[in-house]
């Protein structure tokens, strides 16, 4: 591979696609040239890279020859058929769809934490929630060793993609306007709600999103002995999910020392000043690039666990930005 990448995009018009984008010129990704995938209803509209302007083109099976790096935000289904495509193709895959993370022969990828399993072929992207739960415990179970999880998410509708941030948009004007609400991309409304329903159900009664949150993090962690017990709720927010996270170890832990820990840790940032009302807030963490941890305490009921607050953008953390972040590996 040369040390500059021709990069595809396949979904290069959704709401993580578009982020992609922007992310690959604000960190300067040494981009040889880019190609811009999408569906056929989006083919011939043009989309601007670093002052130039591209066309969307339709994602085929021959849409990756000369690729290096083919990053996938078209969903599950797209990556399925497509990325094989483009690994035949000799591209590097980049999925950030469900398709392919817990493959036994696909390393499920965040930078802070496992980089050491990137290899060529499909590299998978890991779950939103998952990847910024995950950035916040790699140094507690490194130091204290985890037992259990306990979390529950707060969800922005972007995580849906660009639709749903549309409807929540139309259901606030409506709400606000006196006018009937429509629910199109959730069973019920979002707007001025909490749906505790993201993805569809399983016969155990868990959500498929909060099972990611279970095996994504057991695989991530490499140490299947991890608990975890998730509920996920999507709330009516645009950017950035947050999550109340208890975490139970197996050796004594205190609130103090975490909070030095995670200061000192790849890709935290921690906001931690209750007096001043300091907390890492949703419409704070939009457009960063860090997990922002707070409200770290000790757990009261238990000496070996402490309660803690992480919030990250989804779209950014969560999805385009530690895409690239594994390609920015690649070269290494
Ligand atoms: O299939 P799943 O797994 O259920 O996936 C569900 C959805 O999850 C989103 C993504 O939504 C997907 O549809 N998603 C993707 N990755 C995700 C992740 N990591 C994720 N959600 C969470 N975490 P999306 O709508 O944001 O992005 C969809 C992209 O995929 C392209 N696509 C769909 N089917 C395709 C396909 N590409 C190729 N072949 C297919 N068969 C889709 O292309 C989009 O890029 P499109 O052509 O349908 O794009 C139209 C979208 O672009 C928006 N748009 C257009 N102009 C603008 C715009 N938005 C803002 N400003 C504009 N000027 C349209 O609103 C439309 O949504
Ligand atoms: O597996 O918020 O990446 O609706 C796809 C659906 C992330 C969450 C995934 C949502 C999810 C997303």
């Amino acid at each position: 591979m040369s040390a500059k990448y021709h990069v595809a995009i396949a979904g290069a018009t959704g709401a993580v696609g578009r982020m992609m984008l922007s992310i690959l010129e604000e960190r300067n990704f040494p981009v040889e040239s880019l190609r811009l995938l999408a569906s056929a209803r989006s083919a011939g509209q043009e989309m601007s890279f670093k002052g130039e302007s591209i066309k969307v083109q339709e994602l085929t099976e021959d849409s990756f020859e000369g690729i290096d790096i083919a990053l996938f935000s078209a969903g599950a289904g797209v990556s399925r058929q497509f990325a094989p495509c483009a690994v035949q193709s000799g591209a590097v895959v980049i999925d950030n769809s469900s398709a392919f993370r817990m493959d036994k022969d696909v390393p499920l990828v965040v930078p802070e934490v496992n980089a050491h399993a990137i290899r060529p072929g499909i590299i998978a992207n890991p779950n939103c929630s998952t990847i910024q739960m995950v950035v916040a415990l790699k140094p507690i179970h490194d130091k204290y060793r985890i037992k259990r999880i306990v979390v529950s998410t707060y969800q922005a509708v972007s995580g849906s993609g660009q639709k749903a941030i549309a409807e929540l948009e139309q259901q606030s004007r409506d709400v606000l306007s006196g006018r009937p609400v429509k629910a199109n991309v959730y069973p019920h409304q979002i707007a001025f709600n909490c749906l505790p329903h993201i993805d569809v159900f399983l016969d155990n009664g868990y959500t498929k999103e909060e099972m990611k949150m279970v095996n994504e993090t057991r695989k991530i962690l490499e140490d299947d002995s991890i608990l975890v017990s998730p509920t996920a709720v999507r709330v009516s927010t645009f950017h950035s999910h947050s999550e109340s996270i208890n975490v139970e170890t197996e050796e004594p832990v205190s609130a103090e020392d975490v909070k030095s820990l995670l200061k000192d840790s790849p890709g935290i940032t921690v906001v931690d000043n209750p007096g001043n009302n300091e907390y890492p807030l949703a419409i704070d963490a939009e457009g960063k690039d860090n997990v922002f941890v707070g409200r770290i305490r000790d757990d009261l009921s238990n000496e070996k666990a402490i309660n803690f607050w992480v919030v990250a953008d989804n779209l950014r953390k969560g999805a385009a930005l530690n895409a690239i972040q594994i390609a920015e590996q690649l070269g290494r």
